[in-house]
């Protein structure tokens, strides 16, 4: 018989430290009415000790607590992010590690903002060719890898972490998707440039560790590719739709854009900020904790991450 994938529990865990725009306004020339008029935007949680698989191992802890299963039953665990611990190990094995799923695999996904919809994505294929139980998170320690001395982007993002369980079940939720690149336009959005230090190497460093953006050319690639590519996947009887929470008006002009009423788009950035890999399935826990989703609930929402690489994408499920 046919096997499908559905997404059987969500968790969260974000750093202790919320960090508000006045508080900002303290460390550098800026106030809570530009950030938060422009972005929506009010504070964000900022880590003072952890790494990125310290907030991804709690995410794993809390699935599995949550969904009373043991961690040697996952064969996968899937991490979506742009700031990871190490080039490797992946955080994926670290979270592996940590929680002892012994009979897991376990690997990163680099696809900036759209990167837990890639591997949402990914995970449901790996479980309808005959996986049974499977982690997709979304991590992301931004702080690190911000210039705090550039005050146009370092407002702008939060640390992070957040998942879902992936299960083998007999109807199909995944309904539609989407994915795209353009890695033509990825030096609009770069993060983490890694200096050749080799003797033998000559020539001098082109970008920066910190993280950089093009606001004007991303901002107009998110109203024009992703409004088409987000129309490629939404239908009538869509609940909820949960776009990467990049900015408040990237979301008002978005819905206007596809005529889906702006109610039914999900947003939290005005608390956690801009969290990249961690924004959407950290909007899904959120949703659930409320009780505006409900898993099992066949209620229709539509994922949408967008980011560097250029990456972009949406899929279409039920719950
Ligand atoms: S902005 O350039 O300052 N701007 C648009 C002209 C003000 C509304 C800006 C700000 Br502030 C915050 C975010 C963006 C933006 O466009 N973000 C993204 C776009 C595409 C993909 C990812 C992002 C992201 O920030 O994660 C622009």
């Amino acid at each position: 018989m046919e096997q499908y994938a559905k997404i059987s529990c969500t968790s969260r865990y974000v750093p202790e430290k919320a960090v508000s725009n006045h508080e900002l306004s303290t460390m550098m020339d800026t106030s809570d009415e530009w950030i938060s008029s422009r972005t929506g935007i009010r504070s964000r949680n900022i880590v003072t000790k952890e790494n990125t698989s310290d907030l991804c191992t709690a995410v794993a802890e809390r699935l599995l607590k949550r969904s009373g299963r043991s961690a040697d039953e996952l064969d996968f665990i899937i991490v979506a992010t742009m700031t990871p611990d190490f080039n490797t190990p992946s955080v994926a094995c670290f979270v592996q590690g940590n929680i002892a799923a012994t009979n897991a695999f376990a690997f990163d996904i680099s696809a900036a903002c759209t990167g837990f919809v890639y591997g949402l994505s990914v995970g449901e294929k790996l479980i309808r060719t005959g996986k049974k139980l499977g982690m997709v998170i979304g991590g992301e320690t931004l702080s690190k890898v911000l210039d705090w001395e550039d005050r146009s982007t370092a407002v702008l993002f939060g640390d992070g972490a957040a998942g879902v369980l992936l299960e083998a079940c007999e109807k199909q939720h995944f309904l539609k998707e989407k994915l795209q690149s353009d890695g033509q336009r990825g030096c609009s959005l770069t993060s983490g440039y890694v200096q050749n230090s080799s003797p033998f190497y000559t020539e001098s460093p082109e970008y920066s560790n910190f993280l950089q953006m093009n606001g004007r050319d991303i901002y107009d690639f998110s109203l024009k590719d992703v409004t088409s590519n987000l129309l490629s996947v939404v239908e009538e009887d869509v609940d909820y739709l949960l776009l990467h929470q990049a900015n408040k008006r990237i979301i008002e002009k978005i819905s206007k854009k596809v005529k889906v009423p702006r109610e039914k788009f999900l947003t939290n950035m005005e608390h956690n900020g801009n969290t990249s890999g961690a924004s959407i399935p950290l909007l899904l826990d959120e949703s659930v904790e409320k009780g505006i989703l409900t898993l099992g609930s066949n209620q229709k929402i539509v994922l949408t991450g967008y980011g560097g690489g250029l990456t972009w994408g949406s899929i279409l499920l039920s719950l």
